[in-house]
């Protein structure tokens, strides 16, 4: 669902998210056809959003209904992998979204994930391979690998603009 707002004296819509962004909860996510590795993933997201005056990252699936919301715009698409802000390149095992910095709490593992295969995977894609049990679910991968990644930044406040 798109919110918008029609200013009628200036003949201006104000959007809570930009075209081709998806509207969830206070967030708008975007969806990449290009793959990136995970570090340029996050610095694409950031340009991105400075060109909306926003702060952009890569995103956080903190819960279901988000996961839910994020594998609904992958099937659009028919992607079968893409990067979230998920990481564990501080502390081995130990897994932050990038956008807050917050150790998570929730998570999707698919079959036998994480693993850190070869003692080198640490960022973190929702991928698809029915073959071996991924539905959307999510695996540790190298980070140099390029995939499509999901943005995420904050939705402007309609309701402030309604005053
Ligand atoms: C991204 O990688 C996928 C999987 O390797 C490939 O199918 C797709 O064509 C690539 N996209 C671009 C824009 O290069
Ligand atoms: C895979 O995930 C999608 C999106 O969440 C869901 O609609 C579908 O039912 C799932 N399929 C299986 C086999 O679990
Ligand atoms: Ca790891």
């Amino acid at each position: 669902m798109k919110l918008c707002v029609l200013a009628f004296v200036a003949t201006v819509v104000f959007c809570a998210c930009p075209t081709s962004w998806s509207h969830y909860g206070d967030k708008c996510f975007f969806l990449s056809r290009d793959n990136e590795t995970f570090a340029d993933s996050l610095k694409l997201c950031e340009v991105i959003g400075r060109q909306y005056g926003r702060s952009a990252s890569l995103a956080t699936v903190d819960d279901a209904k988000t996961q839910q919301f994020l594998a609904n715009l992958m099937i659009k698409i028919n992607s079968i992998g893409m990067y979230i802000g998920l990481n564990d390149l501080v502390t081995e095992g130990e897994f932050h979204w990038i956008a807050n910095g917050k150790q998570a709490t929730y998570f999707n593992w698919g079959p036998t994930q994480p693993n850190n295969r070869g003692g080198n995977e640490n960022c973190v894609a929702m991928r698809v391979d029915p073959v071996i049990g991924f539905n959307y679910s999510w695996t540790d991968g190298p980070c140099t690998v390029p995939t499509t990644y999901i943005c995420e930044m904050v939705a402007a406040d309609i309701g402030n603009l309604l005053g």
